[in-house]
This record gives structure tokens, sequence and C-alpha cells, in this order.
């Protein structure tokens, strides 16, 4: 939709708004962040269509027509870990089996990867008897091999653990693995940041302050990362609010985000099997809310495996402008939790055709938004 349709779209649906609603959608046609009881409303009232528009207006005013997507690869070295998170499907104390890849299996998957690939997305579970060095020698030696390799690795979660085990604090945390070659943060880990809710569902994991201090920590350091939340478990709408609120906040701080990534909880083979999924609406209602509320993030991602590669086609209508990566077939985080895609791959045509049958100009980028020509 041009910018001139979109306007006048917004203005025939604004004269069947109730005021309060009126109120929103023009704090986000003016570039006004929403309150915290703005965004409760829009999740209580907002209908999809209308969600839909306003969040249009934002993804325009930020990334006009462009998706972007990226060759990238995930690894997932082990799922042993010393947590034990009630939504995971993953980690060896619910999976039917336990794997630990050696390093030499790790560098294999790095030889294996084609040469314009130029993303590897590191994270898995928390191994009791690995350290910081193990992981700062691991990413040393993939860049020894692949020096362009942009290293985006090790979740909060992952960090906590491996800086607190070596004594340290997380910005010397952090420096070290920086100066080993870690380039970026990935965003998992923030499940959602309500204390009474993370209690409920991964209570032995770093806690909310801590995950937003390693963030902080590493986007004063230079080191951009993602945020995510997991969804559509236990947390109401106002906890969905108050966890896109400290976000929001953060990034008014340091700036260093780059992309949030709305993550739909699944319930097989985990201890949270009674919770039903929320339905599709509801996760596109999700999408658009979000990219309202975190004005100040650049980029809405839809990580296709999780949501599905239609529904991920569907969300460039919800505010999301990128479509994560080509990944292959490594990673199991969501195919055990019962997602739709059980072998997670995507070829550079198959996505670029998403992205154009939405009407949308598929742009490859590089790990810092820039195109690759
Ligand atoms: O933190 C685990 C989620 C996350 C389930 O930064 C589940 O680019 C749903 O954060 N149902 C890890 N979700 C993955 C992650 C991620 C993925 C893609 C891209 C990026 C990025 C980050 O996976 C965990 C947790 O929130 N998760 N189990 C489940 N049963």
């Amino acid at each position: 939709m041009q910018r001139q349709e979109q306007a006048d779209t917004l203005k025939i649906l604004q004269k069947s708004l109730s005021k309060e609603l009126f109120v929103i959608s023009e704090k986000v046609k003016t570039g006004i962040p929403l309150s915290t009881s703005d965004g409760i409303l829009l999740f209580e009232k907002g209908e999809l269509g209308f969600l839909g528009i306003l969040a249009d207006v934002v993804r325009k005013r930020k990334n006009g027509d462009k998706a972007w997507f990226i060759r990238n690869f995930h690894i997932e070295p082990t799922n042993i870990c010393v947590n034990r998170c009630n939504f995971c499907s993953f980690s060896h104390h619910f999976s039917a089996s336990k794997w630990e890849l050696s390093v030499d299996e790790i560098l294999a998957k790095v030889d294996s990867q084609d040469e314009s690939v130029r993303e590897i997305h590191i994270t898995g579970a928390v191994h009791p008897k690995r350290d910081i060095v193990y992981y700062g020698e691991l990413i040393k030696k993939i860049k020894a091999r692949r020096p362009k390799l942009h290293v985006k690795a090790y979740s909060a979660v992952e960090l906590d653990y491996m800086i607190k085990k070596a004594g340290l604090d997380f910005i010397t945390g952090l420096q070290y693995l920086k100066d080993c070659g870690l380039d970026s943060v990935p965003g998992g880990g923030a499940e959602i940041f309500d204390e009474t809710i993370r209690e409920k569902i991964c209570g032995m994991k770093t806690c909310s302050a801590d995950w937003l201090a390693i963030h902080r920590a590493a986007h004063i350091l230079g080191l951009p990362s993602n945020a995510t939340m997991l969804y559509g478990h236990l947390e109401t709408f106002s906890h969905r609010v108050d966890h896109l609120e400290r976000l929001r906040q953060l990034q008014n701080e340091t700036g260093g985000f780059n992309a949030f990534i709305p993550l739909k909880f699944h319930r097989y083979n985990n201890e949270m099997k009674d919770v039903l999924e929320v339905p599709v609406i509801e996760d596109m209602r999700m999408y658009a809310i979000s990219r309202v509320y975190l004005d100040n993030f650049p980029h809405m991602k839809a990580y296709w495996p999780a949501l599905g590669r239609k529904m991920a086609q569907v969300s460039l209508s919800f505010g999301v402008d990128d479509m994560d990566g080509t990944i292959n077939d490594s990673t199991r985080i969501y195919s055990l939790a019962g997602a739709e895609e059980q072998s997670p791959v995507m070829t550079v045509s198959g996505m670029k055709q998403l992205i154009e049958e939405a009407g949308r100009i598929p742009v490859e980028r590089d790990s810092y938004y820039r195109p690759v020509l």
C-alpha cells in the first residue's frame, strides 16, 4: 500500500473508532510513544484489521517496503542443561535424547556451509561442564576458519552462567568474548520479564534484571543484540506490555537492539502441555502491537521455524520487516516442541518468493542490516 493510500485507509477507519482507540491511532500517526495503558487497551480492544494498519504505519516509516533476510545457519551445541524450564522441549530433561557436539563436529558444520553464508547463530542449553574459555576458544576456532562469518552467539542465559562461573562482571566477561571474536548477542532467554510468571515457567534461569543487564553491557561494548518474548502461556496482556515497556526503556538508554522477535509458545513434549496454544489471530495481534509499542526498535523479526512459513508471510502485513534467514535444518528448539516446521530450511529463491508474494521487496542483508549487493 502506498503512503497516501495508507493515510486514507487510516482516516476512514478512524471514523469508526472509540475515542480511546482514536487517540492511540493519532499517537501512532504522529510518532508519539504509547503508554502502558494504551498497550493494554490495544490488546484488549484492538481488532486485527485495525492493528494491522497501525503496525503498517510504523513498519513503513522505518523500513519502507523492504523485507530483509540473511543467509545464516544455527548450531545448537548441546541440550544438556542446568536449568529446567517448564516450557522447554529441547533440554535433556524432556527430550528423548541427550546430545553434546564436540568442537570438531561444530567446526565440521561450519566447514559444510557455503561461502555465501554470512552469519552463524549459536545457542543451546546451559551445560554444567562448559566454561567461558571453552566458548571463547570455540569462537576463535570458527573465526580462524571463516574470518568474515558474523558470530551471533550465546543467549543472555548462557552468558550469565559462563560469566558468573568465571567470577567476572558482565562487562569484563563480554569483553573477553568480544576479543575472541563475538560479534553480537541473540535475543533468547528473555521469556517473560514479569517475576511471578517467570518463576512459574522458568524459575531457575537468569532473572529478568540480569537478562537486561547483560544486554545493556553488550550494547555498551558495541555488541548489538536482539530481544524476544515467549508469549501465549500463562501471561496476561499487562505482562506482555510490561515486557515491551522494559525493552523500550533499555533501547531508549542504549539504542543497541536490532530486532524484536515474538516467540509463540509451543506445547508439545514439555511440562506445559496442558496450556493450549493461542490462535494465529492472536499471533498477528501480538506482532502488530509489538511493532507499534516498540517504536524505537528498527526491526521486527518473524522467526519462521517457530511461526511456520505461511504465518511468517502473513506477518509481513502485521509489522514484520525481517524474515530472519535461510537457517538450515539444525535447529531443534521448535521442532521438538511441536512446531509445524519439522526440518527448517529455506532456499534464497524460496525466501524471495515468500516476500514478493506478500507485496514486499526482498533485500538480502548482513548482520548489521546493510543490503548485500
Ligand atoms: O529463549 C524454547 C524459545 C528461545 C519453546 O536473536 C520456545 O535472532 C516456544 O531466542 N515454545 C531461543 N518457544 C531461540 C531464540 C531466537 C530464535 C531465533 C532468532 C533469534 C535471534 C533468537 O526459544 C528461548 C525460548 O523463548 N523456546 N522452547 C517452546 N516450547
